[in-house]
């Protein structure tokens, strides 16, 4: 088993309080006990008494336990796949074949380590534009994935009609309808009492960065699922710019998580780039989701390393400096160097898990590259109803 280290995350820490209204305490933090290994949901109803501890015996609810020797190299090996496909596709922009890109780079770890701790194809994921790893881990192959870019025939989510990554995959949960920001928080929030109407133990996660955070929407969503105790988790890729705009120029406070607070639900502030403190934060968030607590807000705290798309030029505000030092966080770098030193991968064999993924980025590429371009006489299928 991986061992389990938790001093990554910074909690947000506030003692229980009554809250008036409720019948029940709402927790206004995660426990700092650390997490049970998968698979050890008790069955019961959760009903919350107000102890902190009470979320960790509840651990995590997924198959998919990333503590697991083979599930952490698998991690692993989608990290590489989606930093090599990320690569090619930036390439591929650059090459003026593919319209827009705005790289996941720095943003991997938040976002495998969070779906590691859903149900896969149950759960549903209310992604934003940046989400190439969530696409990937959720089973988009990256045929289907360049295809978007390229806009061929075959591409699922919109049938190439849409920004790439844009549209609806139901059977792997993924829903990413706009990028006008922060506009599908409250749809998620809508999907999560949907469920909860429809009895259901589906639990929503919602995508979005610190610049949508500052969004009315975001706030209006995360105040109604609150009241409402909606399954629904707010998962904040925290990456300090909004295009250009840093952090300080949009929030007067330090952190996204501590305005969970204020709107009566669990905040955690965690290290978006150490997959595995995201994996525990999110499988203790969903678990109390399913089980009836109402939603948390999680804001990881990771890196972009690239400009906010392939249309920006980001030298223009940001020191080349700041970018180097951010690297030292690179969540490939930092996974790899805890496998290293676990005796799970040597050199060598990190150098295979690296040709495996440029030959499956390279086969996708000429998969993509050569299909058609999709057929103009059904333009306007599936804009209505069919
Ligand atoms: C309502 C709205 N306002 C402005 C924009 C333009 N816009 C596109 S991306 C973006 C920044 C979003 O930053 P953040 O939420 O931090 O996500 P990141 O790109 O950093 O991952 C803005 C302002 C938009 N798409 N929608
Ligand atoms: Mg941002």
């Amino acid at each position: 088993m991986y061992p389990r280290d938790r001093k990554s995350n910074k909690h947000w820490s506030k003692e229980t309080k009554e809250q008036p209204l409720r019948e029940e305490k709402i927790p206004t933090s995660f426990s700092k006990t650390p997490s049970r290994p998968a698979n050890t949901l008790k069955q019961e109803t959760l009903i919350f008494d107000g102890n902190f501890e009470q979320m960790s015996e509840y651990g995590t609810d997924t198959e998919n336990n990333i503590f697991s020797d083979e599930n952490l190299l698998d991690v692993y090996r989608q990290m590489v796949l989606c930093r090599t496909l990320d690569q090619r596709i930036w390439a591929l922009n650059r090459q003026g074949k593919a319209a827009i890109v705005a790289s996941s780079q720095g943003h991997e770890a938040g976002q495998l380590g969070s779906i590691s701790a859903i149900r896969k194809g149950y759960d549903q994921c209310y992604i934003y534009y940046r989400d190439l790893a969530v696409l990937l881990g959720l089973g988009m192959t990256p045929t289907e994935i360049i295809k978007g870019f390229v806009a061929k025939e075959g591409e699922p989510l919109s049938g190439a009609r849409q920004f790439p990554t844009h549209g609806a995959y139901p059977e792997l949960g993924i829903i990413n309808l706009s990028n006008v920001i922060a506009t599908h928080i409250p749809q998620a929030v809508g999907a999560a009492m949907a469920s909860k109407m429809k009895g259901e133990d589906r639990v929503t996660i919602a995508y979005f960065g610190d610049g949508a955070s500052s969004a009315g929407d975001c706030h209006e969503a995360m105040n109604f699922a609150a009241i409402h105790k909606l399954p629904v988790v707010f998962f904040c890729e925290n990456n300090k710019y909004a295009i250009s705009v840093p952090l300080s120029k949009q929030m007067a406070v330090d952190s996204v998580a501590s305005r969970a607070e204020g709107y009566g639900m669990p905040g955690l502030e965690i290290d978006g780039c150490d997959i595995v403190s995201v994996y525990e934060a999110t499988s203790e968030a969903v678990s109390l989701a399913r089980k009836g607590g109402g939603p948390s807000l999680i804001e990881a705290n990771l890196e972009r390393y690239l400009p906010h798309t392939s249309d920006d030029d980001d030298s223009i505000y940001r020191d080349a400096a700041e970018i180097e030092e951010a690297k030292k966080r690179d969540p490939l770098i930092l996974l790899k160097a805890q496998l290293i030193k676990d005796n799970l991968i040597s050199q060598s064999e990190d150098d295979i898990i690296r040709d495996e993924a440029r030959r499956l980025v390279d086969e996708a590429t000429e998969a993509a590259e050569n299909a058609d371009y999709p057929d103009t006489s059904e333009f306007d299928k599936h804009v209505y109803s069919d």
